[in-house]
């Protein structure tokens, strides 16, 4: 009984009944006002960040080369089979909750725990990351007017990593990154207004950072020396740096580039017609993301050495290199308002998954409570926002970025899964998108990120704490407050 309770799953009209948000009352219900425009931009809004601000030129100045973009490529490649899979099970599922519901329908409670769980490095660790990349950006943007921030109201951005070795000195509490610790609480005002207004400050700044890249693949095109791009693949020299190691570590650093066409599930509950718009939210975005980046990591390793790309702002670094002062300006505008959008979406998507969980029992109802005004879940949202600021306040990007990576591939490994599972278990419920080549496309996913899990090997202790620590929640808590708890006689192990 208590083996058979970790595996009890929600029922589809369950999850219907959610989608419709039939299951909670009005006090607790979200509002529908997401078309298929808002939310491939929200989509792009929330994949286009410090993957290519910030880190492109870091992987391939320590890690790739030139062969960055082979790198990009079997990183677009892995979140493609993804991607796939995520609207299949979007367009079956829509409610909120993203992959924690589908995995809750399909694999049962404790999976659905332990995605949660991931979720939570996938976006609310990752807008702590984003927010400490857009310090960095404020930070240079307001030195080029004279304005500078003391050294002990910013974290270093970006640690100076050097053959594949962080050499930077950090000291937990040493240093308080202001800008980051207060953007967080920015967006957590926006979030409380609600998702419509939010929705329309995204679409303007989805504008303004793809109008900025754009720019920079125009105007850097024609400085591209092809010199630069030899040897494509430099020879390894030793560990990772360089190589065809090389490419899998620099597939895994920018798989982060790519984490976020997956935010769009996150607000089927919001979307008006989810079944349609989400599975074209989240293929459209990744796609547009997808080709913007290979432009983009191609022009910047074309028009200058990668071995000058180990900063915190290789883009506006390159535009300079080759004279085009004005445009290195304009990037750091684009990234600052990227990186923004960013991590709107990811504290949203935090905060809905969040609310999913606390409605089906397994966190406290606290986090379902919807303002009577706004209709939001604003207590949620600000505690989710302090505790993610606090964190951007004091940790630099390298500490968590690789775990983040990890936790996500692990999840959309497991995203992969479900879909093959539920082929086999429900192969007649009506699906709005079917994945192309069912049984042969999730296994492609599920090798590929299984492929870039092991480049990031090292990091798969530190996984493991979080896992326990997730763990000890759930029996703790969850497991005896879940919704569906009275519906099994629960037996003490
Ligand atoms: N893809 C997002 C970024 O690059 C997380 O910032």
């Amino acid at each position: 009984m208590f083996k058979s309770s970790l595996f009890r799953k929600k029922t589809i009209q369950a999850l219907t009944l959610q989608s419709e948000g039939m299951d909670v009352d009005e006090s607790h219900r979200l509002k529908r006002s997401l078309g298929a425009f808002n939310l491939t931009s929200l989509g792009v809004g929330a994949i286009i960040g410090a993957g290519i601000f910030v880190m492109t030129g870091q992987a391939a100045a320590n890690y790739a080369g030139p062969a960055i973009l082979i790198s990009f490529l079997f990183a677009g490649i892995c979140c493609a089979f993804t991607a796939l899979c995520y609207a299949e099970l979007a367009s079956m599922l829509p409610v909120s909750g993203s992959a924690y519901s589908y995995a809750y329908a399909s694999l049962g409670e404790i999976f659905a725990w332990i995605m949660g769980w991931l979720l939570l490095l996938e976006y609310g660790t990752s807008a702590a990351i984003v927010a400490v990349g857009w310090s960095g950006y404020v930070v240079s943007f307001l030195h080029d007017f004279g304005i500078n921030i003391p050294d002990y109201l910013k974290t270093p951005t970006v640690d100076i990593i050097d053959a594949g070795k962080v050499t930077s000195h950090f000291v937990f509490g040493s240093t308080f990154n202001l800008p980051a610790f207060l953007v967080v609480l920015v967006c957590c005002v926006l979030l409380v207004i609600g998702v419509k207004e939010s929705a329309n400050f995204n679409n303007v700044i989805v504008v303004v950072k793809l109008a900025v890249i754009l720019l920079f693949v125009i105007f850097g095109f024609s400085h591209i020396d092809f010199h630069n791009l030899h040897p494509f693949i430099p020879a390894n020299q030793g560990g990772d740096k360089y190589g065809y190691n090389g490419i899998l570590r620099a597939a895994g650093v920018i798989f982060f580039a790519y984490q976020g066409f997956e935010a769009v599930s996150t607000a089927a509950q919001e979307s008006k017609n989810p079944k349609r718009d989400v599975p074209i939210g989240i293929i459209g975005s990744l796609v547009v993301c997808t080709i913007i980046y290979f432009l983009v990591a191609f022009v910047l390793v074309g028009i200058v050495p990668y071995t000058t790309l180990n900063v915190p702002d290789p883009i506006a670094v390159a535009a300079d290199a080759v004279g085009l002062g004005w445009l290195s300006f304009v990037v750091k505008i684009g990234a600052i308002a990227g990186l923004s959008s960013v991590m709107l979406v990811m504290l949203y998507a935090q905060t809905r998954i969040f609310y999913t969980m606390s409605v089906d029992g397994l966190l406290p109802a606290m986090f379902a409570k919807i303002h009577t005004k706004f209709r939001t879940p604003y207590i949620n949202t600000i505690l989710v926002c302090v505790v993610i600021a606090a964190i951007a306040g004091v940790t630099p990007i390298s500490i968590l970025g690789d775990l983040v990576s990890l936790g996500t591939l692990m999840a959309f490994a497991i995203i992969c899964f479900t879909v093959f599972y539920m082929r086999i278990k429900q192969p007649d419920m009506p699906r709005g998108f079917n994945v192309p080549l069912p049984f042969i496309t999730p296994i492609l996913g599920i090798l590929c990120c299984s492929y870039l899990m092991y480049g990031l090997s090292e990091v798969f202790v530190t996984l493991k704490y979080y896992f326990i620590v997730g763990m000890v929640i759930y029996f703790a808590y969850g497991r005896w407050h879940s919704r569906l708890a009275d519906k099994v006689v629960v037996v003490l192990p």
